[in-house]
């Protein structure tokens, strides 16, 4: 076609209706991948007061189990292809008490996590039912070799098509402990919950490294009471969302990983319910009712795998009265440091141990805190909430952590610092490559 353009001669009209294809093919492609995108051609307000979705035919979310935190001990187990179905969907559903239209896996918010060893194969059949393309980001994997299932849409794929499905098949799966989150490769759908936590298990661990009974997932985030959609005309908008472009929107609220109140909202506070909390919102009561009562084993020490799958904020985190210590960083083993709390950029992962020991609680519950920080915010979200708290709790306790209103950190560990973007982590097992690098030079 392109040739014939090109072509000088008897038939000009014909030519010139040939250019006008040739241009106006990629016009309609961009135009109609906008579409794809989700990126609706209405105005905020149309979008918020529609939401272009049929928001009652839409189902609930699917209760999270306090044994799903828990992650199941597959270590030392043969080399094995691990298969997975994800069927992303639409939902409605209230992770901070405040109910919402959303993207979920399997129906869950965080989606269900994915356990490995190294040298394991994973394969995982994505199916897309949204009404707009999307894909899975595996962020942390190095995709040697598959990069084409690197999952960032329009980059290294195309989006999956509403309605289709595509097999993501990894053989060998990265070395080490990465933990990474799943991303919406479309548009923002991560923001609006597709997320999730893969973890692989390394073949050898170092020894006079850290040991743990158990292991659990905790999967913090930035949240938002609008679809990532309606936020992203704002942002993109001439005038911004302040007057002018380039002001990120600032979140609502947090959550956590704990959070299974999903099929509650705040007029229903008296059920009983698991989740972290956004104190400031509800009464005092309902507060309580709705805080996780995450239930540990005195005397062990647990594994905490920290991932910051928000959109936006850090996100400083910590368990009064209990130490973190951290030992691990974006897949990387660390000599261990001992830290108050950790404060945890968008997508950074950090493993921190703690024991179970503590004697500074009456009644053995103490207040976990995930503080939304505010470094970045340039202007007010009016009612926004950034104390997000749970509970956890030694077995047979029973129970409160004491005041809520205990300030922000509340009594944790004193003489030790938080562990933050300064911190200078030093990898357990030294790095060849750098090793190698300093020799030369
Ligand atoms: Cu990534």
């Amino acid at each position: 076609m392109f040739e014939l353009c090109l072509r000088t001669g008897s038939r000009p009209r014909f030519e010139v209706f040939l250019l006008l294809l040739a241009v106006g093919t990629p016009l309609a492609f961009i135009w109609s991948q906008q579409l794809e995108f989700g990126l609706p051609f209405v105005s905020r307000q149309k979008f918020k007061e529609t939401g272009l979705i049929h928001v009652s035919k839409l189902a609930p979310l699917q209760p999270q189990l306090e044994s799903d935190f828990l992650l199941s001990k597959i270590a030392g187990q043969p080399p094995q292809t691990r298969v997975y179905d994800f069927f992303i969907d639409l939902a409605r559903g209230a992770p901070d008490g405040v109910p919402r239209t959303m993207l979920v896996v399997n129906g869950r918010y965080p989606g269900p996590t994915i356990v490995a060893n190294q040298w394991d194969r994973l394969v995982v059949n994505v199916h897309n039912n949204l009404p707009n393309a999307t894909s899975i980001h595996w962020h942390g994997l190095f995709q040697n070799g598959t990069n084409y299932y690197d999952g960032t849409a329009g980059i290294t794929q195309c989006g999956i098509p509403p309605g289709e499905s595509l097999t993501y098949k990894y053989i060998k799966v990265s070395p080490s402990v990465i933990f990474m989150d799943r991303l919406g490769g479309n548009s923002t759908q991560y923001s609006d919950g597709i997320t999730g936590a893969l973890i692989v298990n390394p073949t050898e661990s170092p020894l006079d490294f850290p040991t743990w009974d158990e292991e659990l997932v905790i999967q913090l985030s930035d949240w938002y009471h609008d679809m990532s959609e309606a936020l992203l005309l704002d942002y993109f908008s001439p005038e911004g969302i302040t007057g002018y472009q380039g002001t990120e929107p600032v979140p609502d609220s947090g959550v956590s990983r704990f959070d299974i109140r999903h099929n509650s909202v705040i007029t229903q506070p008296n059920r009983q319910l698991m989740g972290l909390v956004n104190i400031g919102q509800q009464d005092l009561l309902a507060r309580i009712l709705m805080c996780a009562k995450f239930t540990l084993q005195p005397n062990k020490a647990y594994r905490l795998r920290l991932v910051n799958t928000g959109s936006f904020a850090n996100i400083r985190f910590s368990i009064d009265w209990h130490p973190l210590l951290l030992i691990e960083a974006d897949g990387t083993l660390i000599k261990p440091v001992l830290a108050e709390a950790i404060n945890i950029a968008v997508a950074q992962r950090y493993s921190a141990v703690i024991y179970t020991n503590s004697t500074h609680a009456q009644n053995k519950t103490f207040w976990m805190r995930a503080q939304i920080e505010s470094d970045m915010f340039r202007y007010d979200q009016v009612g926004q909430n950034r104390d997000i708290r749970g509970i956890l709790r030694y077995e047979l306790a029973d129970g409160l952590p004491g005041d809520p209103h205990s300030p922000n950190p509340g009594p944790g560990v004193s003489n030790i610092l938080d562990a933050n973007g300064f911190t200078h982590f030093q990898p357990f097992i030294p790095d060849p490559l750098q090793t190698q690098h300093g020799s030369i030079t």
